[in-house]
């Protein structure tokens, strides 16, 4: 019943998490699977999970279509899958990927943004929060399989990773391309990509919006590496089997050293930033902009 309530509940995403983590500590344990299939009402959950006891190793599948737009409620599934492989210590690593054609994921949901109430807009950016903090501090190893277009969003979600392998396709594209749309990347968009590619790279990249085929993102450390297509799952295992070669402690510890000053900022200023968020992206001229967008998007497509 409790989880049914969180389920219906709009709000419902810490609640979701808060029920979860009691039930994977007693003897309940509910498959984020059947989760997503409960919220959405439909055979197909937004997120696949392969673990393979193994390796030690689990594969999230983004199935979300078209584009894997980060939407609340898929926000939601995707952050409960994160949190049960997180809290499962024989999970040591994960790979993100994207099951959609031509697309890692297309970023923030769009239509989240666009003529929603303050209150709701609020709960969104809280979820958009809560997926980065916990792949920037995951204690697992995360690789991002990018097997598509990754623009802003979907950026963000790749730099969160350890390590990001980009299929080897020139009509992909990646980047953090806010001020495209008139909205301003926050200053954890901001400080995660400059921790990735340095200062300079970073605003350059911000300023102007830029998206990157993946021989550019490559050369500005955007990405990691290259593969064809074909290969960015293959070349993400076996990735993975070095990073898994060492002793987790050693590795989780300078993880955290590393990003721990990035993840505190963010927790120190996360109700200030909500509000930023929502004062922001609810004003006339930017819901204008985010109007002239979708519009766009719709023409281009014609
Ligand atoms: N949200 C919602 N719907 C989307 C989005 C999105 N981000 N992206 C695409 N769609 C929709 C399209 O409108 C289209 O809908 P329909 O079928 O109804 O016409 C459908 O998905 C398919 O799109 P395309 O035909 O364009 O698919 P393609 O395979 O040709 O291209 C791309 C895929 C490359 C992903 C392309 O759709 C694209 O470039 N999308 C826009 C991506 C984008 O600009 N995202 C930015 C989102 S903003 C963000 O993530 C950070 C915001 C930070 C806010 C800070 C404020 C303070």
């Amino acid at each position: 019943m409790a989880l049914r309530a969180a389920l219906r509940s709009r709000s419902g995403f810490s609640s979701l998490l808060s029920h979860w983590s009691s039930c994977s500590h007693g003897t309940v344990r509910v498959s984020p699977v059947l989760v997503a299939q409960q919220r959405n009402n439909s055979s197909v959950p937004v997120v696949k999970v392969d673990f393979d006891q193994s390796t030690g190793v689990a594969v999230l599948h983004m199935q979300s279509p078209p584009v894997n737009s980060l939407s609340l409620d898929f926000l939601t599934e995707f952050c409960i899958a994160v949190e049960k492989l997180e809290m499962d210590k024989s999970c040591r690593g994960l790979i993100l990927t994207s099951s959609q054609p031509r697309v890692f994921s297309a970023g923030l949901d769009i239509m989240e943004m666009y003529g929603k109430s303050p209150e709701r807009c609020g709960v969104f950016w809280k979820a958009v929060q809560e997926m980065w903090l916990k792949l920037y501090s995951s204690n697992m190893v995360t690789i991002a399989a990018i097997n598509g277009s990754s623009p802003a969003g979907g950026c963000l979600m790749s730099l969160t990773c350890d390590y990001r392998i980009m299929a080897d396709n020139p009509r992909y594209s990646i980047g953090l391309n806010e001020t495209q749309l008139g909205i301003v990347a926050p200053f954890w968009f901001k400080d995660t990509l400059a921790n990735t590619v340095g200062h300079r790279h970073a605003e350059m990249a911000l300023e102007l919006g830029l998206l990157y085929n993946p021989s550019e993102a490559l050369n500005i450390g955007m990405v990691d590496q290259l593969v064809p297509e074909d290969q960015v799952l293959t070349t993400a295992a076996q990735t993975m089997k070095k990073w898994l070669a060492i002793p987790d402690h050693a590795r989780q510890i300078t993880k955290s050293m590393m990003r721990k000053p990035t993840i505190e900022k963010l927790v120190s200023k996360r109700e200030a930033d909500i509000q930023n968020f929502v004062t922001f992206i609810t004003k006339d001229s930017i819901q204008k902009s985010l109007r002239m967008y979708i519009e766009m998007l719709k023409k281009r497509k014609g």
